[in-house]
C-alpha cells in the first residue's frame, strides 16, 4: 500500500478541531463551499428553516462515550456546515436582515470535554472564532436559547412558514414516515413550539424534496473524495487476496481487511463488512462473519471505506482455494456479464428501474445459455429479482429517500450509484464426470458516477475479472 497519511481536515495548529469539523476536502474553501450550499437551499425554500443534528455521538445515548464511528453527524446538517458533533442545530432565515444563518451548539464544558475531547461550545471564544471560521455562519449562539430565538424570527416573517427535514414517502399513495429518528423528535418539538404561538395550521412542511436535489448531485470535492476512498478499499482488497490462504475463518478476512482500509483513512468504515463463505452469502445482509471458510468454497466480501463523508461500497466473490471451479466460475461469469451490461446501460436520464430490467433479464439469459442449456440446475429462495441491483449513494452510503422512490426518477449527472448485480441459491451441474453440487451466492458491486452521456466507474480499478482474481489469489504467500 503506498498511501500517504492523510493529515487532519483542518490546517495545522487548528489540530485540536479536526475531529470535530470535515472540511471534504475543500481546505480553505470549506467556508464558502458550505456557504453555498445553505444559500442555495434558502433560495428554493423561502421560510424559516430549522434542523437538527444528532442529539448524542454513537452509544452514547446508553452510559458514556463510545465513539466507534468517526462520522456520525446528521448528513442534512453535515452538509450544510461540516460539523460533526451531536447536539447543534442550523436555523436559515433567508432574507433576514439580522443574521440570515444562526448555529446552535452547547455551552463549553470543560468536565465533559475532559471525557470526551473539545468540542465547539458557547462561552469560549477562541471556539466560537473557530467555528464561525470553518462553516462561515456568522450568527452562533447557546442551543438553550434555541426555542426563544426560534419565535422571535418567526414574529419578524410576514409568511408565518417554517420548513424543516424528516424522511418520508412522497410519491406513492400510501405515506410512510420514519418516526424513530431525530429528525422527527426534532419535527414534533417545532409542532410544539408552533402550537405555542398559534401558528397557522399547516405552516411547517418538509424540506426533504430540496434538500435532496441539492446534496446527491456530488460536487469535485466529494468526487476526489469518493476516488480517494475507492483505492484504499481497492488496495486492501488486492492485499487481501495476496495474503488470502492464510485465512482460515470469515473474521480474519475481516480482520484483515478492514484493518488495512482503516490503516489507511482516519474516517471509518462505511459499514461493518460482510464476509460470508458458502452458503453464508446467500443471506443478503450476512453480519456474523464467525464460521470457517470451506477449501472449494467461494466467499462473499461486501466492504468499503470513507474518505471525508465520502462512502465506497463494494462487494467481490473469491474463490477460496485460489481458483474457481468449473460451475463457479459459469455461474461468476454470468453475473460479471450483468454487471457489465448495467455499467453500459447507465447514464443520465434513465431510471434505476431500468436498469432493473437490465441487469436481472441479463442475468436470466446469462443462466438460460450458460448454465441451464448445459445441463445446470438451480433452486432459488426467490423468484427473478433477489433486490435491487443499485442504490444511491453519497453522504451516506445509502442516500436519498429511505423508501427508494428515486428509483423512477430519471438520473441526474453527478448522482452515485452502486452497481450490484448478485445470484443465490444450490446449484448442480454435472461435468466431465464431475458433480458440482454448491450453495452459493455471488455478488460484483461497484460504483458508478452518472454523467450526461453514460457513467463513470469509479471502482474500475479494483479487480473482478476471473483472470485477475486468480493471478492476485496466485501470487507466492509470505510468511
Ligand atoms: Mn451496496
Amino acid at each position: 500500500m503506498h498511501i500517504k497519511s492523510s493529515g487532519s481536515a483542518v490546517k495545522k495548529g487548528k489540530k485540536i478541531y479536526s475531529g470535530i469539523f470535515r472540511d471534504g476536502g475543500a481546505g480553505s474553501r470549506a467556508k464558502s463551499r458550505f456557504r453555498k450550499r445553505r444559500r442555495d437551499l434558502m433560495k428554493k425554500e423561502d421560510r424559516l428553516i430549522v434542523l437538527t443534528g444528532v442529539p448524542y455521538g454513537p452509544g452514547q445515548e446508553t452510559t458514556w462515550a463510545y465513539a466507534h464511528a468517526p462520522t456520525y453527524q446528521e448528513p442534512t446538517v453535515m452538509y450544510l456546515t461540516g460539523i460533526n458533533q451531536s447536539e447543534v442545530i442550523l436555523l436559515l432565515d433567508p432574507g433576514s436582515k439580522e443574521s440570515d444563518e444562526i448555529l446552535f451548539v452547547r455551552k463549553k464544558d470543560p468536565k465533559k470535554e475532559f471525557w470526551d475531547g473539545i468540542r465547539f461550545g458557547v462561552g469560549d471564544p477562541a471556539s466560537i472564532r473557530e467555528v464561525k471560521r470553518v462553516t462561515g455562519v456568522k450568527d452562533v449562539q447557546d442551543i438553550d436559547d434555541f426555542d426563544t430565538i426560534f419565535r422571535k424570527r418567526l414574529a419578524k416573517r410576514k409568511k408565518k412558514q417554517v420548513g424543516t427535514f424528516w424522511l418520508e414517502s412522497t410519491k406513492s399513495g400510501r405515506r410512510r414516515t420514519i418516526k424513530t429518528d431525530h429528525n422527527w423528535k426534532f419535527k414534533k418539538r417545532i409542532e410544539g413550539l408552533l402550537r405555542k404561538v398559534n401558528a397557522p395550521k399547516g405552516c411547517l412542511t418538509n424540506i426533504m424534496q430540496s434538500h435532496f436535489e441539492l446534496r446527491l448531485p456530488l460536487d469535485a470535492y466529494d468526487i476526489a473524495n469518493t476516488r480517494k476512498a475507492q483505492a484504499i478499499t481497492g488496495d486492501a482488497f488486492k492485499e487481501t487476496l495476496n495474503n488470502f490462504s492464510k485465512f482460515d475463518n470469515e473474521y480474519r478476512v475481516q480482520g484483515f481487511l478492514e484493518g488495512q482500509m482503516l490503516m489507511n483513512s482516519p474516517y471509518g468504515l462505511s459499514f461493518p463488512g460482510i464476509i460470508a463463505a458458502g452458503h453464508n452469502a446467500t443471506v443478503l445482509h450476512y453480519m456474523k462473519n464467525d464460521d470457517p471458510i470451506g477449501k472449494g468454497e467461494l466467499v462473499l466480501l461486501d466492504f468499503g471505506v470513507r474518505w471525508m463523508t465520502m462512502h465506497a461500497d463494494i462487494s467481490r466473490t473469491v474463490p477460496a482455494s485460489g481458483k474457481f471451479n468449473p460451475m463457479q466460475r459459469i455461474l461468476y461469469e454470468v453475473v460479471l456479464e450483468a454487471q457489465l451490461a448495467v455499467e453500459k446501460f447507465a447514464c443520465a436520464g434513465v431510471t434505476i428501474a431500468e436498469l432493473n430490467d437490465r441487469c436481472w433479464e441479463t442475468l436470466q439469459r446469462g443462466l438460460d445459455e450458460k448454465f441451464y442449456a448445459l445441463g445446470g440446475k438451480s433452486k432459488m429462495a426467490y423468484k427473478g429479482r433477489p433486490h435491487g441491483v443499485s442504490h444511491l449513494m453519497g453522504e451516506q452510503e445509502h442516500d436519498g429517500d429511505p423508501f427508494r422512490e428515486y428509483g423512477v426518477e430519471p438520473m441526474k449527472p453527478g448522482w452515485m450509484i452502486s452497481n450490484e448485480p448478485g445470484l443465490y441459491g444450490k446449484f448442480r451441474w454435472k461435468h466431465q464426470g464431475r458433480v458440482y453440487d454448491e450453495e452459493i451466492g455471488i455478488r460484483i458491486e461497484d460504483n458508478l458516477l452518472i454523467t450526461k452521456t453514460g457513467c463513470i466507474n469509479l471502482s474500475k480499478g479494483i479487480p473482478k475479472r476471473v483472470s485477475e482474481i486468480e493471478r492476485l489469489m496466485a501470487r507466492p504467500r509470505r510468511k
